[in-house]
């Protein structure tokens, strides 16, 4: 099954056991099919909580997440995983080959569509470089890798589900310029079309961002696009400044 990636948050609240103070609370807001919507806020804030509810890794306590109008709730695992990929700031690679690492997501994938995510996600050429091409071995007896070819692997494994929804944790580990700007021609590829969530480590990814929610404590405090945010004088102008 292939969703069209319109997302809607009303009124999510999120605990993760009764203890607890609460992880969410009351998280309203639209994100349309194809749109870019950015996360920031200071560490424990709930990004990662909210878009972990996506994928249900774990369930709202309250309220509804939808997706084209139907609950998570209502989708089998299998479609959810199908549509929703990730690329995360520690992004898990396997002791396997590049080719299988790449295709994990769809392990039917040809090697057509390998190497044609490869080379959107900019990794093709560096892999043609490697003693086995594709079949290299990554991990422990394997091929190490750098932070920025982990990276671009990472987001190959992205484009190879040809997700509808894209969640990016976006910090770039310390990288040079050219790996740099590898990586952020990559992820533009990656996110053209799909829905896409940016968990921001820095303001610059969030320029272009159709809107931006500030998170604190669980909670919404601000929302707008980068220039409105910039022009309230609230806390994302605060985080701006740093
Ligand atoms: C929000 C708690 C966490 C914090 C709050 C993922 C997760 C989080 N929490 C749990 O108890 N169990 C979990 O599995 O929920 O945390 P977050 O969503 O991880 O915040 P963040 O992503 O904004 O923070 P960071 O550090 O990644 O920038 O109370 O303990
Ligand atoms: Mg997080």
């Amino acid at each position: 099954t292939c969703v069209d990636g319109n997302v809607t948050f009303n009124q999510v609240h999120l605990k993760y056991s009764e203890g607890d103070q609460g992880a969410l609370y009351d998280i309203s807001f639209e994100a349309k099919k194809g749109s870019v919507t950015g996360l920031i806020g200071s560490t424990g804030a709930g990004k990662t909580s909210l878009t972990g509810l996506l994928s249900r890794f774990y369930e709202a306590t309250n309220g509804e997440v939808l997706i084209d109008d139907i609950s998570v709730t209502d989708y089998s695992l299998e479609t959810l995983r199908r549509n929703i990929g990730f690329v995360l700031q520690e992004s898990f690679l396997f002791s396997s080959s590049i080719k299988a690492n790449i295709s994990f997501g769809k392990p039917e994938a040809t090697m057509d569509e390998i190497v044609d995510a490869a080379k959107r996600a900019q990794a093709h050429d560096f892999i043609m470089e490697l003693p086995d091409g594709y079949n290299t071995m990554l991990g422990e007896r394997g091929m190490g890798l750098s932070g920025g070819q982990k990276q671009r692997i990472a987001i190959a494994r992205a484009i190879c589900i040809n997700p509808s929804i894209l969640i990016l944790d976006d910090a770039t580990s310390a990288v040079d310029m050219e790996t740099e700007f590898q990586i952020q021609r990559a992820l533009k590829e990656v996110m053209k079309g799909r829905t896409t969530f940016i968990i921001a480590h820095r303001i610059s990814s969030l320029k272009y961002a159709n809107q931006i929610l500030v998170l604190e404590e669980g909670r919404i405090v601000e929302r707008g696009n980068h220039d409105q945010l910039v022009s309230n004088n609230g806390p994302y102008q605060r985080i701006y400044e740093i």
